[in-house]
This record gives structure tokens, sequence and C-alpha cells, in this order.
């Protein structure tokens, strides 16, 4: 019987099958992985086969289908392993906040690499707009021609107003789509408002800090209307694109990967080398310099690590 993993809480998983009814499954025995070094055998958004224990509730994961894609990270307690987000996604949604916490373009950009890698199309949904001072709509108007000039779609919303969360349901139907962000960006308050009557728990930022306090601690799958998931991840603080070589960086930047083959030497970083047609597109105006210096910042973490993973 197929089923797809809702949510996992340690060795349990909780799974949809094909009818709309949910099971308690686990695993027996170690499963063999491809190769893959991560603390979670299976993620939300897989979809595995399962066999019902006789006269339980309960049901025994057999198999696992392949994944369409997946997003891994570093594991946060295992710094040597990868853990599994989320898997057989159709897009994700990156949620920024400009003011209340303040989200980084150098953190939505790592997350754009990320959707790059694994060919998953990334929106860029900019939450609390009732809360932002003028000089944040300023810096805001800012990003969003640097993105929409890299070829992404930004919004700009509140989770509090209605035609906000319409725009955002049209855009979520009939697909999986991951939630991703800082904690206290407002993932889970927009999440209860798309799906009334889930009831997620949300949390006041704290004050002091104004940062999220991470209330969603788990990776879980939400069903917004039959075939429409919505994955609700806890939030993420530094974000490290892992599995990349320095050349291959601005192949997932958009805007940068359709002007490579115009620069002069085929191996060009754009960092200083002569007659760099990224550089002379900055200077153009033509990708932004924000979106240039946070390629710049991941080159060189992607540079360090390398070093590092090479003992050199
Ligand atoms: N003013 C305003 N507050 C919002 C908005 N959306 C969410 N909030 C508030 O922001 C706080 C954090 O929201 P959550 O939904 O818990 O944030 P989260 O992204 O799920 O955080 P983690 O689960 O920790 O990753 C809550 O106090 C929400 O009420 C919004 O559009 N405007
Ligand atoms: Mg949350
Ligand atoms: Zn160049």
């Amino acid at each position: 019987m197929k089923g797809r993993v809702i949510k996992s809480t340690g060795s349990w998983y909780h799974c949809q099958l094909e009818d709309g009814q949910m099971v308690n499954a686990r695993a027996i025995g170690k499963f063999r992985l491809k190769g893959l070094k991560v603390t979670n055998p299976f993620a939300v958004g897989d979809y595995v086969e399962l066999e019902i224990e006789p006269g339980h509730e309960t049901a025994i994961i057999k198999e696992l289908y392949d994944r369409e894609n997946y997003i891994i990270r570093k594991s946060p307690r295992h710094p040597a392993k990868n853990h599994i987000i989320a898997s057989n996604l159709d897009q994700m949604i990156i949620m920024a906040t400009v003011e209340s916490p303040r989200t980084s373009t150098g953190f939505i950009d790592r997350l754009l690499v990320v959707g790059e890698m694994h060919h998953i199309p990334c929106i860029i949904v900019f939450n609390k707009k009732d809360v932002y001072t003028e000089k944040g709509f300023e810096k805001l108007e800012y990003f969003q021609a640097g993105y929409a000039v890299a070829g992404y779609q930004s919004l700009v919303i509140s989770s509090l107003d209605e035609a906000d969360i319409s725009e955002i349901k049209a855009l979520l139907k009939d697909k999986t789509t991951l939630f991703a962000g800082h904690s206290g960006v407002g993932k889970s308050t927009l999440i209860n408002q798309l799906i009334p009557g889930v009831e997620i728990s949300t949390n006041e930022i704290s004050s002091t800090h104004s940062k999220g306090m991470h209330t969603t601690t788990f990776a879980e799958m939400h069903e917004m209307e039959k075939g429409t998931f919505i994955v609700d991840t806890p939030g993420i603080k530094e974000l490290e694109v892992i599995n990349l070589e320095p050349e291959e960086v601005c192949h997932y930047f958009p805007e940068m990967k359709a002007r490579i083959t115009d620069c002069k030497f085929n191996n060009c970083l754009h960092e200083n080398e002569p007659k760099c047609a990224i550089k002379y597109a900055v200077l153009d105006d033509e990708i932004a310099e924000f979106r240039f210096d946070n390629y710049l910042n991941i080159l060189q973490n992607v540079k360090d690590k390398n070093y590092w993973q090479r003992g050199e």
C-alpha cells in the first residue's frame, strides 16, 4: 500500500494513504540510503510502500520510492551528516521579512541557490507588510527589482490580509510547497490562515532580540485541499550551501548564468578577472549589486570549505 510521509516524530512516521486515511508507520532494520549520509532515512514528502501490521493500527515501511527531489541541509546536531528537510516538492516559498525580524538578502539568496540546485522553483514572499516603515518599503522596492531582473517572482503580503491570502492560495493549488525562512517570519501564521482549523502553534517574537524562538520544531506537511500540500518547516537560522564547487556557484544565479559565456576567460569566477561580463552587468545595473555581493560571499564560503575538506 502506498503512503506519503506527512510528519515524523523520531522513529515513527505519520503517513497518509492514497484514500486519505492516516497510519503510523515505522521502519524495521537498516535501510540502504544510496550513499546519502543522512540522519533521517525518511523525510516529510517521501512516498513509501507500507504493509499494515496484522491486528494493529500501525504499518511497516517496506520501501522508499525514488525521490523526485529533496532539500537537504547540514544536520544542526551532527555536523558530519546531512538532514533531509523534505522531498518531492513542486516549489518553495521563501518567506522573508524586511523588518521584525529582518531577513538578509544573503540568506534569501542561499535558499534560492538551494532551490536552483534541486530544480525547485522558488517564490519570495515578503510578509508583515503591515508593520514596515517607509524605509523598509524603500529597501523592499530595491530588493524586488533585483529579484525581478534575476527572474524571480516576489510578493509583498500580510498574513492578516484576506486578499493576500487568496493570492497565495492560488499559487499553491495542486502542488506540494515548502515554506522556508527564519524563525518568526510568520510561516505557521500564514499556513493557519490558508487552512482554517489546522491550528499550528505560532509565537510572539522576543521583543529584546526581535528574533523568533523556534515555535515549529520539525517539518510537517498539511493538506490545504485534496492534492494541495504545504510543508511547514522550523525556522532556519543559517544555511550553508553544501555540495558545490566554486565554478558552479554562478550557475545557480540565473542572471549570471545567462552571461557567463561572455566573460573573457571560460574559468572566470567573476571576482577580479579582466573583461568579466558579470562585472560589467553589475556596473550597468543589469545585475543587482546586492545579488553580486551575495554571490561573492557564497563563493568565498564554498572555496574555504572545499579547502578545509581537502585538508590542505
Ligand atoms: N504584524 C504581523 N505579524 C505577523 C504576521 N504574520 C505573522 N505575524 C506574527 O509573527 C510572529 C511569528 O509567527 P510564526 O507564524 O510563529 O512564525 P514562524 O515563521 O512559523 O516561526 P518558527 O516556527 O519559529 O520558524 C507571531 O507573533 C505572528 O502573529 C503579519 O503579516 N503581520
Ligand atoms: Mg512555525
Ligand atoms: Zn566573469
